[in-house]
């Protein structure tokens, strides 16, 4: 018989991913999506997957929504993928934030505790927890938190009650702490997507410009198609545990946009840039490194794509997209 996995935010970078490596597994996959009077399918069309998923409406802020979800479904393994995850927004809606983030986690785990206590439990959680927190330079499971942003503060109480379902209620509940993954599927407000769209932009004559805030920050970019593995190893551990994940190499926001500029074979990149304080924030994290042994060791995880590979294969997709809409 398939096994039964419900993945929450669906729609969103990760969730593509996963589902169509669950698929690959034979897993049946329930996807949870929000009301939305017109719901984007693009990332799953993208992967070539919307017909293979059973949709299924419910919000992380309901949760009589998740309490029917999990009666009916009663998954093996539950993917909690659904977050207001830009970091920028949750200073604007720190309230709805932490409804999302942190209850709405709380609320998924009430509901598999009261009925279905056996299932898997996956955290989608952030190096953004760590925030200023690092051990010579790096972060690991030992890393203490010190999150910078509102979202950061509401991913920590939901690292913290993951771990509290474990112990005190016996669950399988796990958290991986992944550091910043990327693709053409991610958001366009990220700033390596905003780059890659703005250098396809620039190269095809549509655009003279891209705005930008703090070109200094330091982060861990990695493949969102290599870190679902991570995701899936984890929930087949012989026990739940908390994992790392990550390249172990950083860049600055500069390096990416040389890199960017580069791949699409644009050379005086400076001049393309301004830079924008609207897109500064209050409090910024400026060095995320992941240390993630203990991921390699037990989950025999490592990245296979590099960060120039990642850099051209954004660019080169959204470069992609803009000749498709002209010749359609
Ligand atoms: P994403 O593209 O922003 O996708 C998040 C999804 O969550 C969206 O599909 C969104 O639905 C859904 N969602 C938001 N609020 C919801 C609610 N109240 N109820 C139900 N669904 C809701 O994020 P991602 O990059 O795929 O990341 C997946 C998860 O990993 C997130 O939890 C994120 O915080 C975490 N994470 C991401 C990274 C990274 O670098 N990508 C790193 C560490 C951790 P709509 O489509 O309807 O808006
Ligand atoms: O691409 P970002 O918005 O990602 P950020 O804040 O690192 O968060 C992402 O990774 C986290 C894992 O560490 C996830 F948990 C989270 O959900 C999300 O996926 O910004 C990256 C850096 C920041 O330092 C930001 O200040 O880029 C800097 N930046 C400079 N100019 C900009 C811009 N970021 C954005 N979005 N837009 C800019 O114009």
């Amino acid at each position: 018989m398939a096994k039964l996995a419900l993945i929450t935010g669906i729609l969103g970078q990760d969730g593509p991913y996963l589902a169509k490596l669950l698929l690959q597994k034979d897993y049946k996959i329930y996807g949870m999506i929000r009301r939305y009077s017109n719901p984007n399918f693009d990332n799953l069309d993208y992967l070539g997957i919307t017909n293979n998923i059973e949709y299924i409406e419910g919000d992380l802020t309901d949760d009589a929504s998740l309490i029917n979800i999990i009666k009916n479904v009663r998954p093996q393994e539950v993917y909690n993928l659904a977050a207001q995850s830009f970091v920028a927004s949750s200073w604007e809606q720190a309230k709805l934030t932490a409804e999302i983030n942190a209850v709405g986690v709380l609320n998924l785990l009430s509901a598999l505790k009261l009925f279905s206590p056996t299932t898997r439990f996956y955290q989608a959680g952030t190096s953004e927890m760590f925030g200023l927190g690092n051990t010579n330079g790096y972060q690991d499971e030992n890393t203490p938190f010190h999150p910078r942003s509102p979202y950061g503060i509401a991913k920590v109480y939901a690292h913290w009650i993951t771990v509290n379902f474990r112990e005190a209620y016996g669950m399988f509940t796990s958290n991986g702490i992944l550091f910043n993954h990327e693709s053409p599927l991610r958001g366009i407000q990220f700033v390596t997507r905003k780059v890659s769209n703005a250098v396809a932009r620039i190269k095809l004559g549509i655009d003279k410009e891209i705005r930008l805030g703090n070109l200094e920050p330091k982060r861990d970019w990695g493949f969102a198609g290599d870190y679902v593995e991570a995701m899936y190893q984890i929930l087949q551990q012989e026990n739940p545990d908390d994992y790392v994940v990550g390249t172990g190499e950083n860049h600055s926001v500069k390096d990416f946009v040389k890199a960017a500029f580069k791949a699409a074979a644009i050379s005086d990149w400076e001049k393309y840039i301004k830079i924008d304080p609207r897109f500064k924030r209050p409090a910024e994290v400026l060095n995320l490194k992941a240390k993630s042994d203990k991921a390699r060791k037990m989950l025999g995880w490592k990245p296979k794509v590099s960060f120039e590979q990642l850099v051209k294969m954004m660019v080169d997709a959204d470069i992609k997209r803009y000749e498709q809409k002209k010749n359609p």
